[in-house]
This record gives C-alpha cells, sequence and structure tokens, in this order.
C-alpha cells in the first residue's frame, strides 16, 4: 500500500502543492485526534459565540479553524486563507503562490452525537502579483482549484483528494500517521437508487425540486419505474462519501423556508471542493442552472444550490429543472 508524497509525485504534483497539502493534513490529523477524544478533550458543545453567517459556533469549529489557520499561515505555503470561521480572508505570506479555502468542521452540529464530521479544503493559485489582503484573490470559478479534499472523522480518518487527475482515497494508519491510498481511482456508479435531501424542507422548494422527489417517492409505481432509498448525515462530507463510495445523488436544493437565504452550502468551501471531486470521480455537480465549477464567485461566503452525484441520476433530476 502506497503513502500520500509518492503518490502525488508520480502525479507530477509540484514539492510546494505536494508542501501545503500536507501541511493541511497535518492539521487534520490533530483535528482527527480532537474529535475522536469526545467527551474526554471538553471541547463538545457550543461557544456562546456566531460566525458571520449567523450560526451559532461549536467549540470543535472555532479549535479546528485555529489549528489550520495557524499551520497554514504559519507555514509560509499560503498567500492568504478563507474559512467558514472567518469574517473576512487572512493574509499570509505575500511571496506565496497559493491561496486556501477551507470548512474546518463541516457538519459539526454532529460532533455532540458522535456522527460524522469532516474539513474541507479548497487549493487555488493567487494572481500573480496579487495583494494578500485583496479578497478578490478568492474569486476565482472552481474549475481553477488546482487541488480539492476533505477529511473525514469517522470510525476510520479517510481522505478524498484530487489534483485533477481523478479523485483518490486514503485511509490514515493511526499506528505511524500516514495516509495510505486505499482507493487508485474512485468512480461514482452512472446510476443509483439513492438519494440524500433534507426533507422536512420539501413544502419550501421550488415546484422542479417537489416534482422529482415526488416522482422518486413513487417508486416502482411511478413514473421512475424503481424504488428508491434515502439517506441524510446532515454532514455534506458524510453524504459525499457516501456517493463517492457506492453512487447515489446528494442534493441541498433552493428554498423559501428564510427569504434572505434561498441557498445553503457555502459556494468556496463546501460546493466547489466536492464538485471537483465528484467531476474527477465521474459523477456531475451542477446549481439546476449551471455546473458548479463554473459560477464566478461574487463573494468570500456565497451560497449556492447543490445538486450532485451519479451522473445518469443527476440528469434525471436536471431533467426537471429544464
Ligand atoms: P455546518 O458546517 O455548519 O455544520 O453545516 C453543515 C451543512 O452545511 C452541510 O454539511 C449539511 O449537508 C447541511 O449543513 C445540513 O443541513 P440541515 O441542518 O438542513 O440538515
Amino acid at each position: 500500500m502506497r503513502r500520500l508524497p509518492p503518490v502525488l509525485i508520480d502525479d507530477g504534483c509540484s514539492r510546494e502543492l505536494l508542501s501545503l497539502i500536507r501541511t493541511i493534513l497535518a492539521a487534520c490529523k490533530e483535528i482527527s485526534f480532537r474529535v475522536g477524544q469526545g467527551a474526554l478533550s471538553g471541547v463538545l458543545g457550543s461557544t456562546l459565540d456566531e460566525n458571520i453567517q449567523g450560526e451559532t459556533q461549536k467549540k470543535l469549529d472555532v479549535l479546528s479553524n485555529q489549528l489550520l489557520k495557524d499551520i497554514l499561515l504559519e507555514s509560509g505555503y499560503v498567500k492568504a486563507i478563507a474559512s467558514e470561521e472567518e469574517d473576512y480572508t487572512v493574509a499570509g505570506n505575500p511571496d506565496a503562490e497559493y491561496i486556501v479555502a477551507f470548512d474546518p468542521l463541516d457538519g459539526s452540529s454532529n460532533t455532540d452525537i458522535n456522527s460524522l464530521v469532516g474539513t474541507i479544503f479548497s487549493i487555488m493559485k493567487a494572481p500573480h502579483g496579487s495583494d494578500p489582503a485583496d479578497q478578490t484573490i478568492f474569486m476565482q470559478p472552481g474549475h481553477q482549484q488546482v487541488a480539492a479534499g476533505y477529511v473525514l472523522y469517522g470510525p476510520c480518518t479517510t481522505l478524498a483528494l484530487t489534483i485533477g487527475k481523478g479523485t483518490r482515497i486514503f485511509t490514515l494508519d493511526k499506528t505511524h500517521g500516514s495516509f495510505m491510498l486505499t482507493e487508485e481511482f474512485a468512480k461514482i456508479p452512472e446510476d443509483t437508487k439513492e438519494f440524500a435531501i433534507n426533507a422536512s424542507n420539501q413544502r419550501h422548494w421550488q415546484p422542479a425540486m417537489q416534482n422529482y422527489v415526488n416522482d422518486l417517492l413513487a417508486g416502482d409505481t411511478g413514473p421512475r419505474g424503481k424504488n428508491f432509498n434515502m439517506r441524510w448525515i446532515a454532514a455534506m462530507v458524510g453524504d459525499v462519501h457516501r456517493v463517492l463510495c457506492r453512487g447515489g445523488l446528494f442534493t441541498y436544493p433552493a428554498d423559501t423556508k428564510d427569504p434572505n437565504k434561498p441557498f445553503k452550502l457555502r459556494l468556496l468551501y463546501e460546493a466547489n471542493p466536492m464538485a471537483m471531486l465528484v467531476e474527477q470521480a465521474g459523477g456531475i455537480a451542477h446549481t439546476g442552472e449551471q455546473r458548479i465549477l463554473d459560477i464566478d464567485p461574487q463573494e468570500i461566503h456565497q451560497r449556492v444550490p447543490v445538486i450532485l452525484g451519479s451522473k445518469n441520476e443527476v440528469e434525471a433530476c436536471l431533467g426537471y429543472h429544464k
């Protein structure tokens, strides 16, 4: 079984990008340890603070953010970072080539119930000669990402990673602290009988999504002519991992529950990196109107609708949106 560094070197990954990825993973190993300690580490539960998006921060959100932020800025490999838990981007080394956007602990409401959580990251190149304090250096469409990945803290700690040459899965060997290659080419099956959506929002969805899900629920008595199963982990990182492993459709569609917040998932550090991983594994990632990786971002914490997963099922869903 091969370790992460030689695998990426074979893919033509530059030394600097490899060092940056290893730096992110060093923080993730520490987060994995803290998450695994659970109540013993005294970091379960919420802080008294909210992030800029009005969400209550969990203690592990804050801790994970601090670990990633400190290690990245100290490494000298990043020109700037953007995080779900930071109001604004944070400037780093003016001479560095890369910028990183991350969700330090996706699905953090799951920490208190010992369920799946993970770290999601997106790496892009900073425009040549750009100012590290300039927020607009992050305003790049997702197809310009040079690497994307997540680390899932579950029964085992798993890394899904792409540098644009397929999506690979690694498993953390906790006996010596290395990520070992456990799936060379993740391939999402084109067909599926499984979908993931928070069905409690059904009455707030747009008609296209209402009609699509109604037809799935009708099973073999409806127009789809087959029965579907439903799953919801409440952590995108867990739901996308299932899609990468055995296929499926995952969606967080537009809804009218809160008119000020029609979409839930964040473009730069959730939708974009997941879209790159999914496309590199043969799937589709779309908003219902356009390919996620072609969106021109307007702001750091921008939210978008997400429909991703098995090619034929996403296309079936998009058919309802035409
Ligand atoms: P956090 O990163 O704030 O924990 O949010 C998780 C998330 O953005 C995404 O990972 C889930 O798919 C989604 O929220 C779950 O949302 P519901 O609260 O509607 O289940």
